[in-house]
């Protein structure tokens, strides 16, 4: 099968990360296409940013339906675009978030997320409340690390993520950590060594639940709200859409 694990913003060694991890876990026959945006920002650390990115998104999807994709993982954990993206496709279509937070919620009874910044905590609280695990999520906590500095400080980055997991552990009663940014892809171990929790981490967690749903041979429903778009005329830049 064939994944496209897309990372909405446009940074390429983010990518990179995104992809390494995805790759790590993928099963045999798995094939894994790696991708972003041509357009967007270079990170993902606003409501504003996220509205962009969903473009980004979709452009990408229909890039992937051109190329016989099979599923699809949005490896940002605001899910950007996700529904807008599932009615482009027949193929499932996995958010980082949704995907985290469902296996934190299968190994845990309480988890915590550790995101990046403050401001992005709210887009991951609603997330929580729109899939319905707001009640699992004892905290939404934040590092205050820009999102590149994972690519730019990595080591500083790293260390102040322990930190805010660690204090989450002492803190809020807790069974596990999520970590809230695709570009913290590469550091569950590490993190999980450090603290003594499980940690839950979205790209890995969404390659896997990508492949079971193929393998089931569950599909995106065309019946209702996630149907294809009705087909339309758009203009000016974003023309290339109509249909
Ligand atoms: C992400 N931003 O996963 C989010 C993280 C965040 O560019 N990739 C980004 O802070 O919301």
């Amino acid at each position: 099968m064939k994944i496209r694990v897309i990372n909405p913003n446009t940074t390429a060694a983010m990518t990179d990360t995104i992809a390494q991890a995805a790759r790590r876990v993928a099963g045999p026959g798995t094939q894994i296409v790696a991708t972003q945006p041509a357009g967007g920002p270079v990170s993902i650390e606003s409501h504003f940013d996220e509205a962009v990115a969903a473009v980004g998104v979709a452009e990408e999807v229909m890039a992937g339906e051109r190329d016989g994709t099979d599923a699809y993982v949005i490896a940002c954990f605001g899910d950007p675009g996700l529904l807008s993206a599932r009615e482009l496709t027949r193929a499932p279509v996995i958010g980082i978030a949704e995907a985290a937070f469902h296996l934190a919620a299968m190994i845990s009874t309480r988890f915590s997320v550790v995101t990046t910044l403050g401001r992005t905590g709210i887009i991951a609280e609603h997330l929580l409340a729109q899939y319905g695990f707001a009640h699992q999520c004892r905290r939404v906590r934040a590092a205050e690390i820009p999102v590149l500095d994972l690519e730019h400080d990595p080591q500083a980055a790293l260390r102040r993520i322990i930190q805010e997991s660690q204090r989450a552990k002492e803190e809020d009663g807790i069974g596990a950590i999520v970590l809230g940014c695709g570009g913290m892809a590469d550091l569950t171990d590490t993190i999980a060594k450090a603290v003594g929790l499980p940690v839950v981490e979205g790209v890995t967690a969404a390659v896997k639940l990508a492949e079971s749903l193929v393998h089931l041979g569950l599909q995106t429903s065309k019946h209702g709200d996630l149907d294809f778009p009705r087909p339309k005329a758009f203009a000016g830049q974003f023309r290339h859409f109509s249909a």
